[in-house]
């Protein structure tokens, strides 16, 4: 009886718990992890975040990115202006050779504007990365209500920063 009860238990929680990392290659760039979070209903946009690692030699650049299930979606960066937050749209984002750029809370981040609906905790949706170099790809965006492990605690605010 105890033993049914931590099995359904287990299967309960084994989604949120242990949420796959997924990630795409495409040409010399690996993107980690596409993940979205969770937004209430009536929340008229969203925002995206994954990790790109380029293992090539040669910097290449995220143009631009599309989505079905938003009206619009724009490159954005979080910015200090006078002692505030706040965020603007970028025109790219390099991915420099051998290294990663990081979209993430506080950072860089796809943001989503007229959404059709929001998606929920556990959904996922596709979104198109267009590379100058590698091209494009599309990447299963997953929604969840907490921050992956590995960018939930950006070391500081202001080494979040130093893009
Ligand atoms: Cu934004």
């Amino acid at each position: 009886m105890l033993l049914k009860k931590t099995l359904l238990l287990a299967a309960l929680l084994t989604p949120s718990l242990f949420a796959s990392a997924h990630d795409y290659q495409v040409g010399e760039l690996q993107i980690e992890h596409p993940w979205s979070r969770a937004m209430p209903p009536v929340a008229p946009t969203a925002a995206a975040y994954f990790v790109v690692h380029n293992k090539g030699s040669e910097a290449d650049r995220l143009l631009g990115v599309q989505t079905p299930v938003a009206g619009k979606a724009e490159l954005h960066e979080h910015v200090h202006a006078d002692g505030v937050m706040k965020m603007q749209q970028v025109q790219d984002v390099v991915v420099p050779a051998g290294g990663e750029a990081r979209f993430e809370p506080m950072g860089y981040h796809v943001m989503l504007f007229n959404l059709q609906q929001q998606a929920k905790d556990g959904e996922r949706f596709p979104l198109t990365l267009t590379f100058e170099k590698a091209g494009a790809i599309e990447v299963e965006v997953a929604v969840q209500t907490e921050a992956p492990v590995a960018t939930a605690e950006p070391a500081t605010q202001d080494a979040a920063h130093q893009h």
